[in-house]
């Protein structure tokens, strides 16, 4: 057994995603204690408690990653990087929810893995080879069997939301040539504790990694990181390139230099976790003393992106209608529910804010640059927002 040690508790959390409809909201809800571990062997952060994938990822998944333009953007860029680059003949994709990324490629030449059939459909119906399906040895042998090996397997904000490790890089080593690539996107553990983005950790994110935990799995399973891309995209997230070991490209300095940043902020320590438990406490703080004093000014708030993270937020800090009067949300699978937990309605976004409104709290943080963009009226009037992260602050 290896030691975890607890550090940071977020209080009684509903599970994110599950947005409520109107004869759920007097119903008692799954509620669990949203407690972030520090395992010593490892150098892995991870949530304690945890749920099956079935209870998360299932027929009712409202997550589109076609929501913003800064991913669908994103996802274009990096196909082009990896035509260029590694001229794959076949690619997996694992995740691949609408399609945003597959869609970059022709119907041939990828597999998508989506298991929430609600959402795999969308990618059926134009003709991609998706398959609804959780990511297993079993699914990897039937892939196999089916299409043949692949040479490139890209996965973003996937991995982290499955437990057993061992058994997804089994399966990507099954299915991957010899000398294919594998590329893993998530969060960094390292912005995440920069920013204070405690955000990042809901029952969904069953671990933030730092390239120290992930250099510390892969290994296990004789697969190497050869590149990492630091991107902009989720409040900073890595782009691993990892190869089979005996593949022999060689390792790029940019692995080099990003575990020893993460070395001088002391990933591998658990002081520095400490710290930032101390940091989320004062931000949760910081946070509410903005809201009740825009409230005692009867300011009106909304909130703008209901996001699986501000279930966090919402809920670590108490935050209910009494302080935002409701979400906007593009996502129809979100519209006229209410924000998990705190039971704030979610409306569909028509596209401007009402004029009434005099504080919009950002939800959807990560996507400021692109919301300050469609914002321009609200903020020419003086609207501000409101955001969490480095520290609470007005916009
Ligand atoms: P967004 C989800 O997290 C869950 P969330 C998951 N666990 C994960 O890791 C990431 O995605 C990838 C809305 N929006 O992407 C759309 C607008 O309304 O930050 C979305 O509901 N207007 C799989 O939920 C939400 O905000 C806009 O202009 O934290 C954004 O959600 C834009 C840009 C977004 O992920
Ligand atoms: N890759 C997309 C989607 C991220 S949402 C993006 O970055 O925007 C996470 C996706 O992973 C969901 O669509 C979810 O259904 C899928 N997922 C969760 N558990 C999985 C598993 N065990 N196997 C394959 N996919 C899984």
């Amino acid at each position: 057994m290896t030691k975890k040690v607890e550090f940071l508790n977020l209080g009684l959390q509903p599970l994110a995603n599950y947005y409520l409809t109107k004869n759920k909201l007097d119903k008692k809800e799954k509620k669990y204690r949203l407690i972030i571990c520090y395992d010593k062997k490892d150098k892995l952060i991870s949530i304690k408690k945890t749920f099956s994938s079935k209870m998360m990822f299932n027929n009712n998944y409202p997550y589109r990653s076609s929501m913003s333009k800064t991913m669908i953007k994103s996802f274009k860029d990096l196909s082009n990087i990896i035509k260029k680059d590694f001229k794959p003949r076949k690619i997996l994709e694992i995740g691949s929810n609408d399609g945003s990324f597959i869609r970059n490629f022709k119907k041939k030449e990828i597999i998508g893995i989506e298991p929430c059939a609600n959402v795999e459909k969308i990618t059926k119906k134009q003709k991609y080879n998706t398959y609804p399906e959780y990511w297993t040895s079993k699914l990897a042998n039937k892939i196999i069997k089916q299409n043949g090996k692949v040479d490139l397997i890209y996965s973003a904000n996937t991995i982290s939301h499955i437990k057993n490790l061992s058994e997804v890089f089994k399966a990507i080593n099954l299915v991957l040539n010899e000398n294919g690539i594998l590329i893993l996107e998530d969060p960094s553990l390292l912005e995440c504790l920069n920013r204070n983005t405690y955000d990042q950790f809901y029952n969904e994110h069953i671990y933030v990694f730092s390239t120290i935990a992930l250099e510390n799995i892969l290994k296990k399973h004789n697969l190497e990181i050869f590149k990492i891309d630091k991107l902009t995209v989720h409040g900073g997230s890595n782009r691993y390139f990892i190869k089979k070991k005996n593949n022999n490209i060689k390792t790029d300095i940019s692995v080099i230099k990003h575990k020893k940043e993460e070395l001088k902020k002391r990933l591998n320590q658990l002081s520095c976790y400490k710290k930032f438990a101390v940091r989320v406490k004062n931000s949760k703080n910081e946070l509410i003393k903005i809201f009740n004093r825009l409230k005692d000014d009867n300011k009106k708030i909304i909130g703008y992106g209901a996001t699986a993270k501000s279930t966090t937020i919402l809920n670590y800090c108490k935050i209910n209608q009494n302080i935002i009067d409701y979400f906007l949300d593009t996502t129809k699978d979100k519209q006229d529910k209410f924000t998990p937990g705190t039971k704030i309605p979610i409306l569909k976004y028509k596209g401007s804010i009402d004029n009434d409104v005099d504080y919009i709290f950002l939800g959807a943080w990560n996507f400021k640059e692109e919301i300050f963009k469609k914002e321009k009226k609200f903020i020419n009037r003086g609207g501000k927002f409101i955001i969490h992260t480095p520290k609470p602050k007005i916009l």
